[in-house]
């Protein structure tokens, strides 16, 4: 047994590490995700990404799945079940030679685990239950009967490759369906040691119930099992870390157990970043906390900060947008993130930021210091589907700040947080990486200029828009200032050039 120590440091190595979360909702259903995925590799590592989160890579409920409604979590695309071999995203062979290409061109593989829920199950099975009330879900609602739940899982196409281990209802808390009766409710199992799991998020009394059957972290089965499949999930797909999906309804310390052991038997830094998705900064801390530190967690709080934002027509103070952010409170630990597949439109958790102000939220969390930022596969090639949920492809715009951050968001950092409208900060840059240093400013307001200190390593020096939105020379001065311009609702990154 050894401990590494875990930061996300060291995820990113000596140079800015850049997450790309590599999908969005709407996707095609065509199979050929992991090879758009294995061709891109070139380009991902040439616009600076350093590490890859993939979609769920296990078979879902149905061939076109996400990846959320997961049915069997040892089928990468290659046992005939549910009807297809591959899942949405290609086969198990396409995706291995991706990860490949990928780590080939330098790239890390963040592999997406989803533990809360199973879908999709083989058959039901008798099961005692009562229900109980959707908003409180402590207090029952029916007296014990019984329902007839989809919780036997034995992945007949599979026949015991990989795990012998079998699903029955007692591996499960809940469900949302009696086949019986043909009603959704929630309903609790009853049974020896049968109780939603503790602690989990207190929403709604205790929200450990999200959809599917609920898996119970409680059982020692389940317990050792989802253990050893996500040691086989990192080796066989030779992952280099973890997205935890749905972390508010899964018992806090199973996870940290889980995140550990796995670290422990793969011998790998892992490094994981739970999803806890609320706006509110007390809870996703408390998860940290009750996880003892072990990984990060995505910064729910900067999204709804941006979004706020770009919905505010130019009356957004800008000073608050590290206001309750966990990349303020807490840098070390937080993901930062503009968009992901659940809180782009038409999605579950819809709450866009607009997309004029997209921009300036990848300047924030591309050029500053703090936090290990993320890039939605949807902001940068666009969204597919229905258009009336479309995200337009941002790729042109984003680019030239990608670029910023890998060749020159090095060094000090100074803050000019400082306007209603327009604020600023630079990198004063180092001596490991030639010409570094840069002077971010973005409004969500009128243009106009503020004069910020870059370093006096830069005096001298003539300083353009490296975005293309303003034309200015900028010289620093002999002190290490310039007087830097940014039109209104807009973005302008200088650098040497
Ligand atoms: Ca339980
Ligand atoms: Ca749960
Ligand atoms: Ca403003």
């Amino acid at each position: 047994m050894f401990l590494l120590p875990f930061t996300p440091i060291q995820a990113y190595a000596n140079t800015n590490g850049t997450l790309m979360q590599y999908f969005e909702w709407y996707l095609p259903n065509d199979g050929k995700h992991w090879d758009r995925l294995n061709n891109d590799a070139p380009h991902l590592n040439d616009i600076g990404i350093s590490a890859v989160w993939i979609p769920p890579a296990f078979k879902g409920t149905q061939q076109n799945d996400v990846g959320y409604g997961a049915y069997d979590l040892y089928d990468l695309g290659e046992f005939d079940q549910k009807g297809t071999t591959r899942t949405k995203y290609g086969t198990k062979q396409e995706l291995q030679n991706a990860i490949s290409s990928l780590h080939q061109n330098g790239i890390q593989v963040y592999g997406d685990v989803v533990m809360n829920h199973k879908g999709g199950a083989d058959y039901t099975q008798a099961v005692t239950a009562v229900q109980v009330d959707r908003n409180n879900r402590n207090y029952e609602t029916s007296g014990e009967y019984q329902i007839e739940a989809w919780t036997g899982f034995n992945f007949p196409g599979r026949s015991n490759q990989y795990s012998s281990f079998d699903w029955e209802w007692y591996h499960f808390d809940g469900t949302d369906w009696d086949e019986s009766s043909q009603e959704s409710n929630i309903y609790k199992f009853r049974g020896i040691g049968k109780a939603w799991d503790w602690e989990v998020a207190s929403e709604y009394g205790n929200y450990d119930y999200l959809m599917y059957a609920d898996v119970d972290f409680d059982h020692p089965e389940v317990q050792n099992e989802m253990k050893e499949w996500g040691t086989w999930y990192a080796n066989e797909l030779n992952l280099d870390g973890f997205r935890l999906d749905a972390v508010k309804h899964i018992k806090h310390s199973y996870l940290e157990d889980w995140v550990t052991s796995v670290r422990n038997d793969t011998g790998k830094e892992m490094f994981t970043v739970a999803e806890y998705w609320q706006n509110d900064l007390g809870a996703i801390e408390n998860y940290l906390t009750k996880t003892g530190g072990t990984h990060s967690a995505f910064d729910v709080p900067l999204h709804y900060n941006f979004q706020q934002a770009s919905n505010s027509g130019g009356n957004y103070d800008m000073r608050n947008l590290l206001d309750g952010t966990l990349v303020k409170s807490q840098p070390t630990k937080a993901v930062t993130i503009v968009e992901n597949h659940d809180s782009q439109p038409g999605q579950a958790l819809e709450s866009t930021v607009q997309p004029w102000f997209k921009p300036m939220a990848y300047a924030f969390t591309l050029t500053r210091s703090e936090g290990y930022p993320a890039l939605f596969y949807g902001d940068y090639y666009g969204t597919s589907g229905d258009t009336s949920y479309e995200i337009p492809a941002l790729q042109n715009k984003l680019d030239p700040i990608l670029k910023a951050r890998k060749n020159d968001a090095y060094g000090p950092q100074h803050d000019y947080i400082d306007h209603w409208d327009i604020i600023g900060w630079t990198r004063e840059g180092d001596t490991s990486h030639r010409d570094s240093g840069l002077a971010t400013l973005i409004t969500d307001g009128p243009g106009g200029n503020k004069w910020m200190y870059v370093g006096k390593r830069n005096a001298g020096e003539t300083w353009i828009d490296s975005t293309g939105n303003r034309a200015d020379e900028i010289v620093i001065n002999q002190d290490g200032w310039g007087n830097f311009y940014v039109n209104g609702g807009s973005v302008s990154i200088y650098t040497q050039q």
